[in-house]
This record gives structure tokens, C-alpha cells and sequence, in this order.
């Protein structure tokens, strides 16, 4: 087992007695799942440990990641309770394996009678990974499946607790890097899968080399191979998981087109004689037109000019090469945003809870929600996606640090029990510097995306230094001129909750506000293709309309974290905590020094602090009695003397643990895991005496 030690005074570390090395992944805080990445394929997720589980509760087994899905799953089923399980941990600690894991152990326990809708069920919740994998998922520098999308599952079940249904909300997709990949990573798995996997003839309909290098979009990261991952077999595996989740062959057809536009579009080169621009290659923009069922002519002009109302006239503007490079660009990422919606949409379908009569009992039933979405991260060069991403982690932490220590404490105020409050950092101020209203990071960049003029990067991070000026978390060079590590003077630093990160404010203030050009929607909108043009339907707005300014990509994400937030706290929070034990993605390695960083920063110490300070286990009277009867003459065979509390009462002082627990008004609060394992291993010494005595009983010998 991974114990979890005391170092001086702050920090714990896993040791690895036996544990980490000797496949021993899992440990609990109280019943916080902790997991360390394994790097390597474990033999602890087949039937025999679905079995062991089952049912079961937590501590009665060695801890697992399916006693959190069982937990969960109880709660769920016998007590009526929505429930979520949340798993966080930085980019490479396996969330996303934790979270298919979750979801095979509850595909594995339910469905006894075999219902052929709820297998399909099943079937469709398990397959829709591959297809959100394809194309949301790509290879980074800290992981070679990293996920670059959240994603929240509902999963519905019946009054029976089989699952009937489930819902994907999907958030923000790093459409960057459809464009653009930094050295060593690659882009979205989708665009290798296909030229690796698709048949000759599939190859040439969509007008494709199998050549990855023939792409601009693909090539830029110099990784198009990656060890751990054959694109040939994912392909098929994709094709395979859309035909079982109901796409149509016209359906896969539009999205491998569109993902084969996007990578010619990127070979797009244009010219300027200095008053026009205009399309170098145009059998290049002729395979575009063909492949998305547009006009080739309305393809060059929507690249090389715009179309734009003022005061009612319309008129006509030439881009320069650098706007057409941005305006293509921003095309290439837009389609392949809208295609992943519609993907997520088309996944939906396949799992909303179908039958009338499934959806008549889902009024009554409930949900299981699992949340994996992308982790803690630190590059290089970090830019706009990095810091909506670590602002998610400080959204969840927030979360994590209320729900645990407010459940805590209310358990021991409802039961009576005496309870010291235990110190903590509370990162609200670091949400707060990125969402409040008015002086949150984002609302300065909303700002300068309103302002008319011309405003540059340099000047949101101007606006960014004079309102958090003396902010404990925030600094730039000008703020902090003695700061060394600050090199450039686009940087600015946030100290988030899981380390220092150095930001580029380049590129923010056009991330943010995600122009895209109309005459593009109204391109798409055109299609022959009735399912592109029915991801469009903006373009089929009359240019002379005004539209309103949408919301900027800070703010949308900014509410969809807070409506996550407020979600996952209306249900009962079950947690995975996910460790990377090395960054050389390596079975072999544990690095003490990562692995310290992280259980600090994932204030496992002061979750760790507040069990210690608080009881390690607790469980109902009535509950314990029946579990620990037999370790007292006075409870075995029978009890008859009093209430569970009293019987309760008696093992604990036999065994001489009373200064070791509390005694609540419906449950027992046990302080240290020690005497929990002392009174398992009591009960499990004499269990083979029991079945001896039992038999006996049974043949009347008694
Ligand atoms: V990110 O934030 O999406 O970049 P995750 O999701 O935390 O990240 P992921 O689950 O993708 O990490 O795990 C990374 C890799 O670790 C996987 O591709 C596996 O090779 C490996 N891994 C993780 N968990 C397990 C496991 N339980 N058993 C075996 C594992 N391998
Ligand atoms: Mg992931």
C-alpha cells in the first residue's frame, strides 16, 4: 500500500514500500481516491476485481478506484442522490483512463437481466471515447493522449440503477492548435488517424497524400509518430464507434471531409501585387470548394476580401496577405470547432435517454456525473489556452477545498461531534483575479475587445498592471522590475494554487475575441451539403443586419466554469486525485520531488490535516454492529441488550479503542485507519471459525 508519511511539517510524500513499484496505485485521504499513474498496463480492472468491489464499502478492500465508482453508484441507487465523481490532477496523471475505468466498472455492475437498450447503452457510453478521443484529444509535451477539451458526463439510470441514457457537455476545445503545434506536439489525433487509416480510394475522394509532411497544419510539431499510439488501428476503431453510435455514412462523410478541407486550407499560400491579394494555389482552394460543396469562387473571395456594412451600403474590402493568413486561419479553426460541436451532438443523440417509458422513469431517477477535464499545465511559452485551462483547475479546486472541509465540518456539527477548524489556503483569490467582474483578468480583456480603436496586446497588459497593481498573485515586469524570471515584457505571472506561471500576453486580446469573418459563415452556410450547412446557421443572416457582439471566448468559459461549479456542487462529490510519478512518462520512475510538489499544491496535506484533526472513518451504528458482531462474546451470535450504539460500545471498549473514536447520534467516528484495519483484521481472523460454526449449526451439531 502507498503510505502517505508526514514530512516536517508541511509536506507528505508517498513512500514506495512495496507500493507505487509493487503495483500498489491506488490510497485514500479519508475516501478521496489518490492514484498515481502506473505508466504501464495493471491487471486490477477485470471481473475479478469488479467482484471484489461490488457492493462493498470502501475500506473493506484495499483502495481502488472502483470502491470510488461503488461508492458513488451506492449513493446513487439506494440513497436516490445525484452524484459526481470529480477527478483532477495536472496534464499526464491519468484522468481521462480514470474516468473510462469509472465508467467500465459501472457498464460491468449493472444490467443483470440483460436488457437489450441498456447494452446498447453501455455499449454507446463506452464507444463515444474513441470518436471524442480522435478529435479532441491530441499529443502534447506532457502527454501523448492529452485531452484538449473538458468534459462532463451524465449518466442517468432507472429506478432499477441501470443506465438509461447520458448527456456530454463538452468545454472549450483548444481549436489553436488546428493551426499551430509547438515543436515536439501535434495536431488534434483525428488528422493522422485518417491519413494513416483511410483506404486508398477514401484517400483520393477526399484529395490527400497519405504523406503527413505534404500539410502544413500537421507537420509544424515534427511528431507526426507517436510509439504509444497506432493511428491506423484508431482509425478504424473511430469508423467502427460512429457506425455503433448511428452516424450516417453521409454524416462521417461531411466530418472526414471537413477535416480534409482543414488540411488543405492550410497550404494556402496568397500573393499581392500591393492593391490586390489573392489565392496563389488555386487547385488548392478548387480540392476546399469540392471537398465542403461550396463555390470555388465564393472560397477566393471569402479568403482574400470581406464583405462589410456601413450605414446600409455594402461594400467590399481587399485583405492585405496578413489579414487573408489570419482570416484562413481563423476558417480552419472555426470548422473544426463547429465540427467537434456537432460530433459532441451527434454523440448526444446516440445516448439521450430514448424509450418513452425510460424517460418517463429518468423524471424520477438519477444521474452519476463524471467530470475529466484537461489538467494543470505549464509549457515553454504558455498563452490564452493555458490560462482558461489552469483558471479550470482553480474553479475545481475551489471546489474541492469547500465541498470536502464544508462536508467535513457539517458531519461533525450535525452529529455533535467537537470539531477544531483546520488552516487552509482558500485560492478564491486567484479565481477572483481572473473572474471578477470589473477587475478580473478577464474583464480587462473584455474590455479592450470592446474599445473601437486600435488596442494591442501591450496595451491590455497595461490595463491588466494598473488595475491588479499590488495584487498578491499577479505581476509583470514593470510592477516587479527586479524579477528575473519575468524576461520579456509581454509576460505576466499568475501564481495559481499548483505553481508560477509565466504567461505571453501575445495573442490574447484576438484569442479572446475570436473574430471570425461573416462571409465565411455565409460560405459554409451556402453548402450543398445540407449537414455542413446545418452547422452554420448564422450565415444565413443578411450582411445588412446588424448582429450583436457575441460574447468573448474569455466570458463564455469564464460562465460555463461557473455553471460547472454550481452543477457539481448541487450533488454529492466523490473524488480521484490523479499524481504523475515522473515526467519521462516511465513505469519505473517516482520521482519523490514531482510527486511532493503535487500533493502539496492538491492540498491533499491539508485534506490529510483535517481527517487527522477529524476522524478517519465514520459508519452508522446499526452498520457497524453488523459488520464487527462477531469479535465480542457479548454481540455474537446475538445482541439483545441494548441499541446498536450500545452494542457499538461494547466491541470498542473489549478491544480498547475508546480514546480512539467519538461516539455521534447516528454514527461511530473512528480517528486513525489503524484501528479500523485492527478491527478488520479481528473480524477477518475469525471468519474461518464462524463458517465452521455456521456449518455446524447448519447440520444441527451444535
Ligand atoms: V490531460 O490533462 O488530458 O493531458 P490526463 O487525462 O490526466 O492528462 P491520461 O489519463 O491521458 O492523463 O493518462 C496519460 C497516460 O498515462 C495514458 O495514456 C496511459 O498511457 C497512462 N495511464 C494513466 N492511467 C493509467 C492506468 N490506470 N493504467 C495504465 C495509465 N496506464
Ligand atoms: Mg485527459
Amino acid at each position: 500500500m502507498i503510505i502517505i508519511t508526514k514530512l516536517k511539517y508541511k509536506s507528505i510524500v508517498m513512500r514506495t514500500n512495496g507500493g507505487y513499484n509493487g503495483g500498489r496505485i491506488y490510497t485514500y485521504i479519508g475516501e478521496v481516491c489518490v492514484s498515481v499513474n502506473p505508466y504501464r498496463n495493471m491487471t486490477i480492472y477485470g471481473s475479478d476485481y469488479v467482484n471484489h468491489y461490488k457492493g462493498r464499502e470502501i475500506f473493506e478492500r484495499p483502495p481502488h478506484i472502483f470502491a470510488i465508482a461503488d461508492g458513488s453508484y451506492k449513493a446513487m441507487k439506494r440513497r436516490g442522490r445525484d452524484t459526481c465523481i470529480v477527478i483532477s490532477g495536472e496534464s499526464g496523471s491519468g484522468k481521462t483512463e480514470a474516468s473510462k475505468i469509472i465508467m467500465r466498472y459501472i457498464a460491468a455492475v449493472t444490467n443483470a437481466s440483460g436488457q437489450a437498450e441498456i447494452e446498447r447503452v453501455k455499449n454507446v457510453l463506452l464507444q463515444s471515447n474513441a470518436i471524442l478521443e480522435a478529435f479532441g484529444n491530441a499529443k502534447t509535451n506532457r502527454n501523448d493522449n492529452s485531452s484538449r477539451f473538458g468534459k462532463y458526463m451524465d449518466i442517468n439510470f432507472d429506478f432499477k440503477g441501470d443506465p438509461v441514457g447520458g448527456h456530454i457537455e463538452n468545454y472549450l476545445l483548444e481549436k489553436s492548435r488546428v493551426v499551430l503545434q509547438q515543436p515536439g506536439e501535434r495536431n488534434f489525433h483525428s488528422f493522422y488517424q485518417l491519413l494513416s487509416g483511410a483506404q486508398d480510394n477514401d484517400l483520393s475522394k477526399y484529395k490527400l497524400k497519405r504523406d503527413v509532411n505534404a500539410y502544413h497544419f500537421i507537420r509544424q510539431g515534427k511528431a507526426s509518430k507517436v510509439d504509444s499510439i497506432s493511428d491506423k488501428t484508431d482509425y478504424k476503431a473511430v469508423q467502427q464507434a460512429f457506425k455503433i453510435l448511428g452516424f450516417s455514412p453521409e454524416n462521417i462523410d461531411a466530418i472526414w471531409r471537413i477535416v480534409s478541407a482543414i488540411l488543405h486550407l492550410g497550404n494556402i499560400e496568397f500573393t499581392t501585387d500591393g492593391d490586390t491579394t489573392q489565392v496563389k494555389n488555386q487547385d488548392v482552394t478548387k480540392k476546399i470548394a469540392e471537398l465542403l460543396k461550396v463555390d470555388h469562387d465564393n472560397v477566393t473571395k471569402a479568403l482574400c476580401h470581406r464583405i462589410i456594412a456601413a450605414k446600409g451600403e455594402v461594400m467590399e474590402k481587399q485583405h492585405n496577405v496578413s489579414e487573408a493568413t489570419y482570416g484562413r486561419d481563423a476558417f480552419a479553426k472555426a470548422i473544426y470547432e463547429r465540427m467537434f460541436s456537432h460530433i459532441v451532438s451527434g454523440v448526444n443523440k446516440a445516448i439521450e435517454v430514448r424509450s418513452k417509458d425510460s424517460r418517463d422513469r429518468y423524471k424520477y431517477n438519477t444521474v452519476i456525473g463524471v467530470l475529466d477535464i484537461y489538467g494543470f499545465e505549464i509549457f515553454e511559452r504558455n498563452s490564452f489556452e493555458q490560462f482558461c485551462i489552469n483558471y479550470c483547475n482553480e474553479k475545481l479546486q475551489q471546489l474541492f477545498i469547500e465541498l470536502v472541509l464544508r462536508q467535513e465540518q457539517e458531519e461533525y456539527r450535525k452529529e455533535g461531534i467537537e470539531w477544531t477548524a483546520v488552516e487552509y489556503f482558500n485560492n478564491e483569490i486567484i479565481c477572483d483575479l481572473v473572474e471578477a467582474n470589473h477587475k478580473g483578468l478577464i474583464s480587462v480583456l473584455d474590455e479592450a475587445c470592446l474599445n473601437v480603436g486600435k488596442v494591442t496586446d501591450e496595451m491590455v497588459l497595461e490595463a491588466m498592471e494598473g488595475k491588479l497593481k499590488g495584487h498578491n498573485h499577479f505581476t509583470t515586469r514593470k510592477l516587479s522590475p527586479s524579477d528575473k524570471e519575468l524576461k520579456h515584457v509581454e509576460e505576466f505571472r499568475i501564481r495559481h494554487y499548483a505553481g508560477d506561471v509565466i504567461y505571453n500576453i501575445n495573442g490574447f486580446l484576438e484569442k479572446n475575441k475570436d473574430t471570425l469573418f461573416q462571409d465565411f459563415k455565409r460560405l459554409m452556410y451556402s453548402s450543398k451539403d445540407t449537414i455542413i450547412s446545418g452547422m452554420w446557421p448564422e450565415g444565413a443572416q443578411h450582411i445588412t443586419m446588424t448582429t450583436k457582439r457575441p460574447q468573448t471566448a474569455g466570458t463564455l468559459f469564464k460562465n460555463s466554469m461557473i455553471a460547472l461549479t454550481k452543477n457539481l456542487a448541487s450533488k454529492e462529490p466523490y473524488y480521484v486525485r490523479c499524481i504523475k510519478p515522473n515526467d519521462q512518462k516511465t513505469p519505473v520512475l517516482f520521482d519523490d520531488e514531482r510527486v511532493t510538489h503535487q500533493v502539496n499544491y492538491l492540498g491533499l496535506v491539508e485534506n490529510l490535516r483535517v481527517r487527522r484533526a477529524g476522524f478517519a472513518h465514520r459508519q452508522a451504528y446499526d452498520r457497524f454492529l453488523r459488520r464487527y458482531k462477531m469479535i465480542s462474546h457479548y454481540t455474537w451470535p446475538n445482541f439483545h441488550s441494548g441499541t446498536d450504539r450500545d452494542g457499538t460500545r461494547i466491541i470498542i471498549d473489549e478491544q480498547g479503542f475508546a480514546n480512539d473514536v467519538k461516539y455521534g447520534k447516528t454514527k461511530i467516528f473512528v480517528r486513525s485507519p489503524q484501528t479500523l484495519f485492527a478491527l478488520e483484521q479481528a473480524r477477518a481472523s475469525l471468519i474461518p471459525g464462524i463458517v465452521i460454526f455456521l456449518q455446524k449449526l447448519w447440520r444441527g451439531t451444535i
